[in-house]
C-alpha cells in the first residue's frame, strides 16, 4: 500500500515531500497489519514503550522460517521488505510450501521512528537514555541541523590535507583522493554537527541509546560505543532472542539487514564437528559440515541478484544473524536488500548524469577486479546521486551551501551532501525488483523431508525384528552441525507407543544422528516382544522436521 503510494507520488510530483515519507513508521505498520487482517501478537516493547510484533503465517509448532526486517534501525529497507513478503503471502503471489513463517517486520522500532522523524537523523539506536562518552551527562551532543534545512547531512571544510575531492565527472559529488597517486585532497567531511558541550568531540553523545545489532550474545563488544552495558540488556533484544528460543522449530532466519552473507559467505573450519579438538573454544568459524548448506542459501538468492556488487560485511559483532546460527543454531542469512546497481539511470540525460568511466571513484571498487575495469566502475553515491537528481527527491541530497560553523571560526564550511539516511535507503521503487518475498518462498522448499520404510520380520513366538529405514529427500540435514554442537537444533527421535518393557533390542524413544540432505538414509533395527499387541506405532520427528507417523503389524 505505501509502495503504491510511492510510485504515485514519484510519477506526479514530489515537490515539498521528504522522501523518506515513503518509509513505513511504526504506526502505519501496525495499521497495514490490521488492515491486511494479518494474525500478530506482540513479542515485547522497545524501551520507548513501542511495540515489537511478529506476523504469522501457518501454524505455531511447524517447521518454520523467522524473517526478521532492519534489525540495524537504520536500514529502512529491510522493514519494506518484511512487509511486502507479509502482503505476498496473504495475497498468495508466495508459497510457503506448508511451512510456517514467522516476520518481525520491525525489531527496533525506536530507531526507525527517529529517522522518520523531524530531521531524519539516522540512528541504529533505540530510546534508552544512557551517557555515551562518560561525561556524566546523557544525550548532551548529537548532530546539528545547522543550515536550518530540516535535515541532517553533512559537513565539508575546505582542506588541503583532507581525503575528499570534488568528482571529475560529477560536480556536487565528492570522492576519496588515492593517496598512492599521489592526489591532493581538497575537503575534511563530517556529518552535520557541532561540539554541543565543548569537550572537544562531535557528535558524542546523541539520541539513545542501545544498537540492537550490536547488542547480541555473540561475538559481543565489551565497552563498544552503542553495544549497551553487557549482552543482551536490551528489551529489543530479548524479544528476539525468546521468540527464537520458544521456537525450536525455527529451522532458519532470514535478516534482511546492512549484512549479507550470501555473496560472500561466511568462513569455515577446515575439519568436521567430530574433529574438533576438546575441549571447545568459542566457535569463531562454521565447521565443514554446513559448508553446503549456505552454498545452496547463496546459489537460490544469486539466481536473481548475481549483477549485484555488494561490499558488505558478511559478520558484525553481536548481531542477531550471527547470534542465530553461532549460538542459536538455526541457519542464518543476512541479505541486502537493495544493491546500487539496482539504480537505472535515465538514458535522456545520459550526458548530465553520466557517471561511467569516473576514474576518481575508487571508494567502493572491487579491488579483486581487473585494473583496466575499475577505471569503469561507478560507484553507489554516484548513482544515488544522479537517482535524486532524475527523481527529484526533496531531502536525498542537499546542494553544498556556506555557513559559519562555531568550532572552525576561520574556515570555509559548507553544509549539503548526503542526507545520512539516503545511503542506506534510497527511493523505494529502486528495490522494487529485489526478489526477497520469491527467496524466502524458495527456502521453504529446502526443509529436511523424511521418507520412512520399515520391513518387519517374525523370528519367534511373540518376538518380531522391525527395520526402519529413514531418508532424508529434503535438500537441508536434519539438523546443523552448530545446532548439534550448541544443542540448540534438536535431533530427529524415533518414538514408539509400546510399553518400554516390549523393547529386547533397541528403545522405546531413540535419537538419531543427523541425516544428511539429498537421499542420506539411516538403517535402525528393534527388537520387540509383541505379546499381547497385533499391531503397533511409532512416530519420527523433530521441531524442525514434518512427523512421519506409521503402524506396524505383527502376526500373518
Ligand atoms: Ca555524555
Ligand atoms: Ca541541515
Ligand atoms: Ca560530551
Ligand atoms: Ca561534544
Amino acid at each position: 500500500m505505501k509502495r503504491l503510494l510511492a510510485l504515485f507520488l514519484v510519477s506526479s510530483s514530489c515537490i515539498g515531500q521528504d522522501y523518506l515519507n515513503q518509509y513505513t513508521s511504526h504506526a502505519e505498520m501496525l495499521k497495514q497489519l490490521k488492515q491486511l487482517g494479518v494474525s500478530t501478537q506482540e513479542i515485547g516493547t522497545s524501551r520507548s514503550g513501542k511495540s515489537i510484533v511478529v506476523a504469522q503465517f501457518g501454524d505455531e509448532k511447524s517447521p518454520a522460517v523467522l524473517v526478521t526486517g532492519n534489525v540495524d534501525g537504520d536500514y529502512l529497507v529491510g522493514t519494506e521488505l518484511a512487509m511486502r513478503l507479509i502482503e505476498d503471502l496473504k495475497s498468495g503471489k508466495v508459497e510457503r510450501n506448508g511451512k510456517s513463517i514467522f516476520i518481525v517486520p520491525m525489531p527496533n522500532p525506536d530507531a526507525t521512528n527517529f529517522i522518520l522523524g523531524k530531521n531524519g537523523y539516522s540512528t541504529t539506536f533505540n530510546h534508552l537514555k544512557i551517557d555515551d562518552d562518560n561525561d556524566q551527562k546523557v544525550n548532551e551532543d548529537g548532530p546539528n541541523d545547522l543550515n536550518n534545512d530540516g535535515l541532517i547531512s553533512q559537513l565539508r571544510i575546505a582542506d588541503n590535507s583532507g581525503l575528499y575531492k570534488i568528482s571529475d565527472k560529477t560536480p556536487n559529488l565528492l570522492v576519496k583522493v588515492d593517496p598512492l597517486k599521489n592526489e591532493e585532497g581538497q575537503y575534511r567531511v563530517l556529518n552535520e554537527g557541532k561540539d554541543d558541550d565543548g569537550d572537544g568531540k562531535f557528535d558524542e553523545d546523541g539520541y539513545g541509546g542501545v544498537a540492537i545489532n550490536k547488542n547480541f550474545t555473540y561475538n559481543y563488544d565489551y565497552f563498544g560505543v552503542g553495544s549497551g552495558v553487557n549482552q543482551a540488556s536490551e528489551p529489543e533484544t530479548r524479544a528476539l532472542i525468546d521468540f527464537v528460543i520458544d521456537h525450536q522449530n525455527i529451522l532458519m532466519t532470514v535478516n534482511f539487514s546492512r549484512y549479507d552473507n550470501l555473496h560472500k559467505n561466511w568462513s569455515a573450519k577446515k575439519v568436521k564437528v567430530s574433529e574438533y579438538k576438546r575441549p571447545l573454544e568459542a566457535f569463531d568459524k562454521m565447521p565443514k559440515e554446513d559448508v553446503d548448506a549456505y552454498k545452496l542459501f547463496s546459489n537460490l538468492w544469486l539466481q536473481d541478484h548475481k549483477e549485484w556488487k555488494v561490499n558488505a560485511e558478511n559478520r558484525g559483532q553481536g548481531t542477531f544473524h550471527d547470534w542465530a546460527y553461532f549460538h542459536g543454531g538455526r541457519w542464518s542469512i543476512a541479505a541486502n536488500g537493495w544493491n546500487f546497481k539496482q539504480i537505472v539511470i535515465a538514458k535522456t540525460n545520459a550526458d548530465e548524469n553520466k557517471i561511467d568511466a569516473d576514474a576518481d571513484a575508487i571508494e567502493y571498487t572491487d579491488e579483486s577486479k581487473k585494473k583496466s575495469e575499475s577505471k569503469n566502475l561507478d560507484t553507489k553515491e554516484a548513482r544515488l546521486m544522479a537517482n535524486a537528481q532524475h527523481k527529484e527527491l526533496q531531502g536525498a541530497v542537499v546542494p553544498w551551501t556556506t555557513i559559519s560553523h562555531p568550532n572552525f571560526l576561520n574556515e570555509k564550511v559548507e553544509v549539503g551532501g548526503f542526507r545520512l539516511a539516503y545511503l542506506n535507503n534510497p527511493d523505494i521503487a529502486v528495490f522494487a525488483d529485489t526478489k526477497s518475498s520469491e527467496y524466502v518462498a524458495a527456502l521453504t522448499t529446502l526443509f529436511p523431508k523424511l521418507e520412512v520404510t520399515q520391513t518387519v520380520k517374525k523370528l519367534g513366538k511373540d518376538l518380531y525384528r522391525v527395520t526402519l529405514k529413514i531418508k532424508n529427500t529434503g535438500k537441508l540435514p536434519t539438523q546443523s552441525a552448530m545446532g548439534k554442537l550448541t544443542r540448540w537444533m534438536l535431533p530427529i527421535r524415533v518414538q514408539w507407543n509400546l510399553p518400554k518393557e516390549n523393547f529386547i533390542g533397541g528403545t522405546k524413544r531413540t535419537l538419531l544422528a543427523p541425516i544428511q540432505a539429498f537421499g542420506d538414509q539411516q538403517e535402525i533395527k528393534w527388537l520387540i516382544n509383541t505379546k499381547g499387541y497385533r499391531n503397533a506405532s511409532f512416530e519420527i520427528s523433530s521441531p524442525v522436521v514434518d512427523a512421519v507417523k506409521q503402524i506396524v503389524k505383527f502376526g500373518a
